[in-house]
């Protein structure tokens, strides 16, 4: 604390301490003497009369505690506010709360809080106090907390009332006897988790920052003591007048579930709600640093812990930089590039800006984003952006859009882009270029889609959207490369009969299979359907002796490639018998070892996916490096034995991520950093990996990790099954993935597990579409118009088959040509090449 050089306030909080006129931490409040009271109880000789006189007293005890005792049970409500006091002028002594100054400012402030209050009937009965807890210039600002006790139930109203305070103000300022001149009041109710009973300590650190300096904040003792628990702490930041401030956050590394610890950013001295920059929790790592820039000379950022988990904390870098004029340009010339204030990193609050641009005359301006973050909380997507958002010809534009995928062009050779941030929580904006084109022809050597965008003139007729409304893909002659769709749609010859409707009108899955009255071998050799079932092996490959049961004897065949080994050494027609909850050997072997590939709670990132259900994939275990976070997925498939990828167990240098002892791993987990019950946490005994992975090629991607003791099966742990050596994993199946990985290339790890539906591609399509890089022990599965697949962080997750009664491990995900691009599958280790090995390491 010392080397901050700072006047710290670290105290131990007297919960039911007054407001003083300085900084006092917030306690809940002490319900417990509105609490009920005991009912009388009567007595009487017959034991009926005695239950019928419990059950009365009872009724009317909670009846009476109802209507009289709960309806005056009062929670303590906090509003925290600014009030420009326009009749003074800031002196250096207002940012010392010990001074008179402040001291007799406050008094006048709270007298006036009070005469305000008291204008509304609600607010006046409510009412406990007010504190002020800072001053800054513009003439004044007042910084103030007021605590009110609200009946149950009535915490709405006063809110209500309180967003009113100007009004009332008003009134009060008209009324003439107001002890300040004073206007703009703006108040907010304080984050409910500021107000947590079991905060204990706080941390007061103000800093004035001084030209060319930059002052460290951080954590104590970061980053070789995890910060403490219970502690609130306010870094209150001003800088001189007519600047702005930059805090740059180089390390952050706090627990990941923001409910329990986090730090907030403010474009205030105060923790208002309305005037949050942004919330940060977990980790980021050190390539993406997290740059804040205020709209005035005043900036908090607080932090608030939990009892549970420390982490290391975060380092941070504040300076103070003059504050610009405008950000107003005008742009002209047949080109140009324009971005928002501080691009890429966070713009500030409270800013508009307008680029007026002029291209020469006779020509008209496409404007293309080559970057768009401007969404906000509480604004999803792109539908009401009431909030941050950019205005081009009246529309009103907002949320994120990946590069180029957001152009506008204009019907003259001007076009106005306005752009506006509110007064709470930022985004990274966006960058722009601009161009002049012709009117009639503002894709120049380009298709022009009918919704303005420019793509390559070879994507069209290709069978991919990528104008986005289709219009490349219309009115097509197909290549000899493709099939003519009857919808109009030119559609890749591989895709034809791949059991995928890629048309849209099932044209590329019609008249796949041989003639009528024959039969579609496995490897698609056409046999007269009187061979089927014959006991002969017409196909080669015995698929057409599959399935041939009509007594349990009758399963018994010979035995092929494609049939089930019982473990008495005779085989079985039917494919996939395992687990069926039928059994089909004569010894039952195939219904044995059968307690897996269920899931109990089944109610209803991955690329393209979507949230799972809590318990729908209770095989999904999240592999941390220990104090780091997630970084791979696994599957659980007995108490003890997890599979993952053995890429994800290769030593990085330092980190020795071979040793068992750098793991720690989560079972039952669906939310990162979310944890107590259901979710349970394991050192592991032992890493295995295959002792033929190849680093180079991912062949044999596949490792054993062994817990260091057994887990017990619960609706959220369960394991998956392994699949039969000849399990059939046919083309077109669909398939589940499952993980926290990135929701996009080069994302991040995703806080919900997430899941997506991806279907098996031909073996020998895919090893084309990858370069040849696909070894008989890989697998592929995806959506091959992309978008949908395993990314970063998935890595060993499971490649979850649904059987008839059981969900099998397919696969382990292993590698992909990036994520989501189409034509480019996720690569999967092939499980059932590895049943002997698993096997032996495991007796799994
Ligand atoms: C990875 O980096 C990774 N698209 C995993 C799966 C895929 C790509 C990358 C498949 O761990």
């Amino acid at each position: 604390m010392e080397e901050l050089r700072k006047r710290q306030v670290s105290q131990e909080l007297d919960m039911d301490k007054e407001f003083d006129q300085t900084v006092q931490f917030l306690p809940a409040s002490d319900n417990k003497k509105y609490e009920k009271k005991k009912g009388p109880r009567k007595l009487g000789a017959v034991i009926g009369v005695v239950i019928f006189a419990a059950v009365v007293a009872l009724m009317t005890g909670l009846l009476v505690w109802h209507f009289h005792f709960r309806k005056n049970e009062k929670v303590k409500r906090m509003y925290i506010g600014t009030m420009k006091i326009t009749d003074q002028t800031f002196i250096d002594e207002y940012e010392n709360s010990y001074s008179a100054e402040f001291k007799s400012l406050a008094e006048q402030v709270v007298t006036q809080l009070k005469s305000i209050y008291f204008k509304s009937p609600q607010l006046k009965k409510y009412y406990v106090s007010s504190a002020v807890q800072a001053f800054s210039e513009g003439s004044v600002i007042a910084y103030y907390m007021s605590e009110f006790l609200v009946p149950h139930g009535q915490e709405a109203s006063v809110d209500k009332a309180m967003k009113d305070v100007g009004n009332l103000a008003t009134k009060v300022r008209a009324s003439g006897v107001s002890p300040l001149r004073f206007d703009e009041m703006a108040t907010s109710v304080l984050d409910a988790r500021m107000l947590s009973t079991s905060m204990k300590t706080l941390m007061q650190i103000p800093i004035h920052l001084k030209a060319n300096k930059v002052e460290q904040l951080q954590t104590p003792g970061f980053p070789n003591t995890p910060y403490t628990s219970n502690t609130f702490f306010q870094w209150q930041l001003r800088a001189d007048a007519g600047q702005v401030i930059k805090l740059q956050f180089d390390t952050i590394n706090l627990e990941e579930d923001c409910k329990n610890d986090f730090v907030k950013i403010y474009d205030s001295l105060v923790a208002m709600e309305n005037r949050v920059m942004g919330e940060l929790c977990g980790h980021f790592a050190p390539n993406d640093p997290q740059v804040f820039t205020t709209s005035g000379n005043v900036m908090l950022v607080t932090m608030a812990t939990n009892e549970e988990k420390n982490y290391p904390g975060f380092l941070a870098k504040a300076t103070q930089t003059l504050k610009p004029n405008t950000c107003n340009e005008k742009l002209s010339g047949s080109q140009g590039r324009f971005s928002t204030p501080n691009y890429p990193t966070y713009y500030p609050p409270n800013t508009k800006c307008v680029w007026e641009i002029e291209v020469p005359q006779g020509k008209v301006v496409k404007l293309t984003f080559n970057s768009f973050f401007v969404a906000e909380h509480g604004q999803e997507g792109h539908s009401d952006c009431s909030k941050d958002h950019v205005l081009i010809n009246n529309e009103k534009l907002c949320g994120d859009y990946a590069s180029g995928e957001l152009t506008r062009v204009s019907s003259t050779n001007k076009m106005t882009v306005t752009f506006v941030s509110d007064d709470s929580y930022v985004d990274h904006g966006f960058d722009a270029s601009f161009e002049a084109v012709e009117k009639t022809d503002f894709c120049p050597n380009e298709f022009q889609c009918k919704n303005k965008r420019c793509i390559n003139t070879n994507l069209t007729c290709d069978g991919w959207n990528d104008c986005g409304d289709l219009s490349d893909e219309l009115n097509c002659k197909c290549s000899s490369g493709s099939i003519q769709c009857n919808n109009g749609l030119c559609k890749p010859k591989f895709w034809q009969c791949d059991g995928v409707n890629d048309c849209g009108d099932n044209t590329d899955e019609m008249n796949c299979g041989c003639k009528s009255g024959e039969f579609t071998c496995k490897d698609l050799k056409c046999v007269s359907e009187k061979k089927v079932c014959d006991g002969n092996n017409d196909c080669a490959d015995g698929s057409d002796e599959l399935d041939c049961q009509t007594s349990q004897s009758s399963l018994s065949v010979p035995c092929t490639d494609l049939t089930y080994k019982c473990k008495d050494n005779t085989c079985i027609s039917k494919t996939n018998p395992e687990c069926d909850d039928v059994p089909d050997c004569n010894d039952r072997s195939d219904e044995k070892n059968c307690d897996c590939g269920t899931r109990t709670l089944k109610s209803s990132r991955i690329v393209g996916g979507e949230n799972a259900d809590a318990g729908e994939f209770p095989w999904q275990v999240s592999l941390h490096i220990k104090n780091s976070g997630h970084v791979c997925g696994a599957s659980l498939i007995s108490p003890t034995w997890l599979v993952t990828a053995s890429h994800c167990v290769q030593d990085e240098g330092a980190l020795k991520l071979s040793k068992p002892g750098t793991w720690e791993v989560y079972l039952g987990l669906y939310t990162q950093g979310v944890t107590g019950s259901p979710v349970v946490k394991r050192n592991l005994k032992q890493v295995i990996s295959h002792p033929y992975y190849n680093p180079f090629t991912f062949d044999n991607d596949i490792a054993l990790m062994e817990l260091d003791s057994p887990v017990t099966y619960s609706d959220h742990i369960r394991p998956i099954c392994l699949p039969a050596a000849q399990h059939q994993f046919n083309t077109g199946d669909t398939v589940w993935i499952s993980g926290w990985g990135a929701s996009r290339e080069g994302g991040g790890v995703e806080k919900v597990l997430q899941k997506a539906q991806v279907r098996f591609i031909n073996q020998t399509i895919c090893n084309s579409l990858m370069a040849g890089q696909i070894t008989s022990r890989m697998m592929c599965a995806g959506v091959l118009t992309g978008g949908v697949d395993a990314c970063q962080g998935d890595s060993g997750g499971p490649l979850s088959s649904p059987g008839t009664k059981r969900v099998f491990l397919a696969g382990v995900v292993s590698w992909g040509d990036g994520c989501g691009r189409r034509d480019k599958p996720g690569v999967y280790t092939t499980v059932t090449k590895y049943l002997g090995w698993i096997k032996e390491k495991t007796g799994v």
